[in-house]
C-alpha cells in the first residue's frame, strides 16, 4: 500500500523557500560568467555607450550575429540577448545575474527577488492611456481597455475608480480603437507621432520611463564586490 504525506506550509515558508532556491540557482552560477541579459534594437543601442563607457561590452553585433550567448570584452562576462518583456524573467530566476529594461515593463512583471540599482537615463518615454480626442475620461461608461500592460491599466483605473474591461494585447496597441476593438489603449508614447498619425491623443499619464539596470538579490549577495564594481562603472558612465 502506498502512502502519501501531504505537507501544508504558509505563506511566509514559501517565501522562504523561494528565496532559498534562488540562492541555490545564484551558488550554481558562482563558477560561471556574469550574465548581463539584454534586448536588441532600442535598448540595446541606447546602453552601449554606456557599457562601453564602463569597460564592458560584446565583442559580437547582435544584429550581425544569430548567437544568444555573446562573449565580452571582459573575460568573466557575458551578454543574453532576449525579447524586452523576458529581462526580468531572466534576472528574476537567476538565468542572468543582470540586466537591463524599460520601467514600464518592470512595472508590469513585479519586483520580486530583483535590485533595481540604477536609473539608467535612456529609452525615454511615458506610459499613457490614449485614445480619440473627444473622449471623456470622466463620463460613467465602462472602457475597454487595449494594452500589452495589463497589470498596470488595471491599476491605473482602479486607482481612479474606473470599470474597465481590459483587453490583452501584444503589440500596435493604436490599431484597436481604429477598429472597434476598444475605446482606449494603455501604451508607452515618445514623440506622440504614433497617435497622432492614427488620429489618437494622450489623455491621462501614468508614468515616465525610463531605462533601468537590475540585479538578481541573490546574486548580489553571493557576488557582492564583483557586481558592485562593475554597478560602479555603470553609475559613473551614467553620470558623464
Ligand atoms: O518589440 P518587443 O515586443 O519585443 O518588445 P518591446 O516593444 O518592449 O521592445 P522595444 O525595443 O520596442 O522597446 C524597449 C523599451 O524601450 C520599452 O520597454 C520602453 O521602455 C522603451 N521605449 C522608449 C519605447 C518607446 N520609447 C516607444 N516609443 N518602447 C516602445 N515605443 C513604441 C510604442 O509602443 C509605440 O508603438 O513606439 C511607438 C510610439 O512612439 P512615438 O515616438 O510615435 O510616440
Ligand atoms: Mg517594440
Amino acid at each position: 500500500m502506498q502512502t502519501f504525506v501531504v505537507c501544508l506550509i504558509n505563506e511566509s515558508d514559501q517565501q522562504a523557500l523561494a528565496l532559498d532556491k534562488r540562492v541555490n540557482r545564484a551558488q550554481a552560477g558562482m563558477g560561471r560568467k556574469l550574465r548581463i541579459a539584454l534586448s536588441k534594437g532600442r535598448i540595446f543601442d541606447e546602453t552601449m555607450p554606456l557599457f562601453e563607457a564602463a569597460g564592458v561590452s560584446p565583442i559580437e553585433d547582435p544584429e550581425k550575429s544569430r548567437k544568444l550567448i555573446l562573449s565580452s570584452t571582459e573575460p568573466d562576462v557575458e551578454f543574453l540577448i532576449v525579447r524586452a518583456s523576458d529581462v526580468p524573467t531572466y534576472v528574476q530566476h537567476g538565468g542572468a545575474d543582470l540586466g537591463v529594461v524599460g520601467k514600464d515593463v518592470l512595472l508590469e512583471h513585479g519586483g520580486d527577488g530583483l535590485l533595481e540599482p540604477i536609473d539608467l537615463q535612456i529609452a525615454r518615454c511615458k506610459l499613457m492611456v490614449a485614445g480619440f480626442p473627444e473622449t471623456d475620461l470622466n463620463s460613467r461608461r465602462r472602457f475597454r481597455v487595449a494594452t500589452k500592460f495589463t497589470e498596470c491599466a488595471r491599476r491605473h483605473f482602479a486607482q481612479h475608480g474606473r470599470q474597465v474591461e481590459i483587453i490583452k494585447l501584444y503589440g500596435s496597441m493604436e490599431l484597436a480603437p481604429l477598429v472597434g476593438l476598444s475605446d482606449l489603449i494603455v501604451d508607452v508614447v515618445d514623440t506622440g507621432s504614433t497617435l497622432k498619425a492614427n488620429g489618437l491623443v494622450p489623455l491621462e499619464h501614468i508614468s515616465d520611463i525610463t531605462s533601468r539596470l537590475i540585479v538578481n538579490r541573490a546574486s548580489m549577495k553571493i557576488q557582492h564586490s564583483r557586481i558592485s564594481e562593475i554597478l560602479d562603472r555603470i553609475s559613473m558612465a551614467v553620470r558623464c
